[in-house]
């Protein structure tokens, strides 16, 4: 907890390390009731810094008890040196020395889960991104990197297995029952990059031969009853590994790579070198009891912690504000990745939507920084969307505008210059531009400028001169401390389609020939024009085509227009947006109607064109599931100007009925083919299988609104007689929503009767009840926090139950009395003092009070309020709510 208010760190104040430590020799003696750190750190005078008096060495350190310090070898005592609650101070007499200095710490009571701490019966570490200064006194910053050895000693039958990073070097037995292992990692790196683990474990093993032919020894460690459950994530590193070798030419570096699962993860996985430490979430997945998703995104987690050996070990950060030069192009490359492994269309179409939805909100939040932030109170505050998602979007951007030959070369000369290095964004994109020749200068204003543009496009067509002209008027709205901005280079790629719905030849003005059929313009300019010449009649604009930047585009499509968009477009995504576009306009009418107190009535050119998506058996079953499912309640609330909640919900729903009732027959046909396939197939974790049980499952859930008998008792079989979570969940979940009391009572029991001892199981079932809109929400929710399986030290069910409620259920958080926000401030008040990153992220839905009428905003205000003055507040969560009432 903080003593005094938490200072803002700048961009602008960074300087380089006085010292650097070239050599770093730890030791743990791990205990139940208390744990030592002994470390030995050989250090320099940092070259680039030298001249002039010594400075003082001041190493970082936190909840440290120091138990000795010496200066090459001499005891030092109280008088030599200065220490306070984050910092050890002294001073070195030479430009060489070795520190030695030995600390207890009590990981057997972090529930902060940074540092080292324990997770039911076993040891493991959490460093990034301040976490090591937790462990034992050092320079806890990333620029500092160094060479570690780690000597483990533990009781042997507890902890049988000793891990650290690296290659395994010696180990034996030790007095009373214990043993010790050592390990030596020959890659300099810093030290939120280490990583200890002990335990109990099995493991998982195989092996990868590289390109340049050496073996690879790969392992997987689980806890011993979940050993049956790692194949998949054992696949998906195998893939990952050669997809890096033939898409970026990186190969892997060790010996060895290991993966350990853990139960008590702040969030998904970290990419320690050589020992990536994972929450069991997204490790474990087998037919019975992860669903398709979790199978994606096991395979997107075990693809992006590997992908930053490169993108992350072997070149690192600078400073923490430099995050996104290793997340944001960490995602980009397991979003590839994901979409050469899977369906890309529909990759990019969840990608957009959780940006849209998500990523949007907070850029126009009080929490909106950009992709590079310039100042922070808590680093932990700012692993945030923008960093790692809009971070994406911004390398997709570049890879847009470069070409893939040269962003791909770019990367090899960004690698090869700075391996080993602590570098900047801005290095990224120095070599970016060395390789391609181009001049990036403006596009960097995406690093600098946080919030979302707006681009508005209108059209001209001339029948005389054959020409057509687009033009784009970009704006960006202010942003916390940034009220001006400046034009952004925005890749717009599209296409111009003729009536019968094919692409024309685009040849702008000026062009002696036309290039090809889908494009990409580079808009520059606040107000930018670009001509087509020799375009026989009008054409319809597809724009903005796989989303080729994250902005907010409008144009005056009319619904007719949007519907032969959904037909026609050739390129997949937009034609998914059309669909999107055309249900916004639908939804946002039904929404005025409500608010008007009108009967609803729904424009039938949706049923129409649903329809007709239903019946395109040409069309991937997981499009026409993507394009049945409508925008989001989180979607159409980010794109109001004032959410009104209720009014959301019911047009939804309405819709939802509407549809249901339309399209019943084409829907129940769909859904018996997809059933009957799902029985007649042993489960496959492959994309043609995710995309009929997508389509399978969405079609139930829109037939079981419509209320009809055989519907009730073919959810049911679903339910009872599947051999895959995908399946079995999705009933359930449907069973929850719906109006079938009892059915839903017994399901629910027999769920949890069934899979009481698999809490990633018990997680979803916690979810789909705290994500159920039906009223009583809060009260479920809280009974559920008294389900012997919930506790709130553990993140994942603090996030599926209370995280699901906060985000997923806006009817049941958003009640009128305030009582959804009042439980939310309650938790977040508790969690404050057991584990404040969880307690911080936790708060998002109440930071966003702006987006609603006067009323909620007013109760939601006093909620933040109220926390600020509950007391001693973390710096995370001090940050969030200071800035969400500022
Ligand atoms: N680099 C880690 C995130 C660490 C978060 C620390 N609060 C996981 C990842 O992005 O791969
Ligand atoms: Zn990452």
């Amino acid at each position: 907890m903080r003593t005094e208010q938490p200072k803002m760190i700048y961009l602008k104040d960074y300087q380089a390390p006085d010292y650097l430590i070239d050599e770093t020799h730890l030791t743990f003696e791990l205990f139940e009731d208390h744990s030592l750190v002994h470390a030995q750190l050989v250090m320099r005078r940092n070259p680039a810094c030298a001249g002039g008096e010594l400075p003082p060495l001041i190493l970082d350190g936190q909840q440290l008890e120091l138990l000795s310090l010496s200066l090459d070898g001499e005891e030092l005592s109280e008088t030599d040196y200065q220490l306070d609650d984050s910092h050890l101070r002294l001073q070195p007499k030479a430009e060489r020395f070795v520190i030695d200095s030995s600390v207890r710490i009590h990981p057997e009571s972090n529930t902060a889960l940074e540092g080292l701490y324990k997770s039911g019966g076993m040891f493991c570490t959490q460093c990034e991104a301040e976490g090591f200064r937790k462990i034992t006194y050092y320079l806890d910053r990333p620029d500092v990197m160094s060479k570690f050895t780690t000597t483990v000693s533990a009781e042997q039958h507890r902890y049988p297995v000793l891990l650290s990073n690296g290659n395994p070097v010696a180990s034996g037995p030790e007095e009373g029952g214990r043993h010790w292992a050592t390990w030596e990692d020959p890659f300099k790196k810093p030290a939120y990059l280490f990583a200890l683990v002990a335990g109990d474990l099995w493991c998982v093993e195989d092996s990868f031969t590289t390109m340049s032919r050496r073996e690879v020894a790969l392992r997987i460690y689980v806890e011993p009853e979940n050993i049956d459950k790692c194949q998949h994530a054992m696949d998906s590193l195998k893939k990952s590994m050669k997809w890096d070798e033939e898409v970026y030419g990186r190969e892997y570096d060790l010996d060895i790579f290991m993966i350990v699962a853990v139960n008590d993860f702040n969030m998904g996985a970290m990419e320690n070198k050589g020992l990536n430490i994972f929450n069991s979430s997204c490790v474990l997945a087998r037919a019975e009891t992860a669903t398709d998703a979790a199978h994606q995104r096991v395979e997107a987690v075990v693809a992006h912690e590997y992908f930053h050996n490169w993108s992350g070990n072997r070149v690192t950060c600078r400073d923490w504000f430099q995050l996104s030069l290793k997340e944001g192009f960490t995602v980009f490359r397991d979003a590839e990745f994901s979409a050469d492994m899977n369906s890309r269309t529909v990759k990019r179409i969840e990608d957009v939507a959780y940006l849209r939805t998500h990523q949007f909100a907070e850029d126009a939040g009080p929490m909106a920084h950009p992709v590079r932030p310039d100042a922070y109170m808590e680093i932990s505050n700012f692993y945030t969307l923008t960093v790692y998602e809009k971070g994406s979007e911004v390398l997709r951007m570049i890879h847009c505008l470069l070409g893939a030959e040269a962003f791909r070369q770019g990367s090899d000369l960004y690698f090869a210059r700075h391996d080993g290095q602590a570098v900047t964004c801005d290095d990224f994109i120095q070599a970016m531009e060395d390789a391609s020749g181009q001049d990036l200068s403006q596009f960097k204003r995406w690093y600098t400028q946080a919030g979302t543009p707006r681009l508005a496009v209108s059209e001209v067509y001339d029948a005389q001169a054959k020409t057509y002209s687009l033009t784009f008027r970009q704006s960006c709205p202010a942003t916390p401390g940034q009220s001006e901005k400046q034009p952004f280079v925005i890749p717009v790629a599209l296409g111009l389609l003729d009536a019968a719905g094919n692409d024309l030849p685009l040849r702008l003005a000026g062009e002696s020939a036309a290039v090809g059929t889908s494009r990409v313009l580079s808009v520059t300019e606040a107000e930018q024009r670009f001509v087509f010449e020799g375009i026989e009649a009008k054409p319809l604009p597809s724009l903005l085509r796989g989303f080729s930047a994250p902005v907010k585009l409008s144009f005056p499509y009319s619904r007719d227009q949007l519907m032969f968009l959904m037909q026609h477009d050739s390129d997949g995504f937009n034609r998914w947006e059309a669909g999107q576009q055309l249900a916004v306009q639908v939804l946002q009418e039904l929404i005025g109607q409500q608010q008007r107190g009108e009967a609803l009535v729904m424009d039938p050119r949706l049923t129409g064109a649903l329809r007709s998506v239903l019946e395109d058996e040409q069309l991937d079953q997981a499009m026409v599931a993507e394009m049945l499912s409508l925008p989001g309640e989180g979607y159409l609330t980010e794109i109001s100007e004032v959410a009104d909640v209720e009014a959301i919900h019911a047009a939804r729903e309405f819709a939802r009925r509407q549809l249901a009732e339309a399209l019943f027959e084409p829907l129940w046909q769909r859904y018996q083919a997809n059933r009957e396939a799902s029985r007649n197939s042993a489960y496959v974790a492959e994309a043609a299988h995710f995309a009929r049980r997508s389509l399978q499952n969405i079609a139930l859930s829109y037939l079981m609104l419509d209320g009809k008998a055989e519907v009730l008792a073919a959810c049911l079989e679903q339910f009872e007689v599947c051999d895959n979570m995908t399946e079995r969940l999705a009933a359930l979940a449907v069973l929850v929503n719906s109006p079938y009391e009892e059915e839903k009572a017994k399901a629910l029991a027999s769920f949890a009767e069934f899979f009481k001892d698999n809490p990633l199981v018990m997680d979803q079932w916690f979810s789909v009840q705290a994500a159920c809109s039906l009223p009583g929400a809060l009260q479920r929710v809280q009974q559920l926090m008294q389900h012997p399986t919930f506790t709130l030290k553990n993140p994942n069910k603090v996030r599926a139950l209370i995280g699901a409620f906060a985000g997923q259920n806006p009817v049941g958080f958003h009640q009128a009395d305030g009582s959804g926000y009042r439980f939310l401030a309650d938790q977040v008040i508790t969690l404050n003092a057991l584990n404040p990153q969880i307690a911080a992220r936790l708060l998002a839905p109440l930071t966003r009070w702006r987006k609603y009428d006067s009323a909620r905003q007013g109760l939601m205000r006093a909620e933040l309020e109220r926390i600020l003055a509950s007391g001693e507040l973390s710096s995370d969560v001090f940050e969030v709510v200071s800035k969400s009432l500022a």
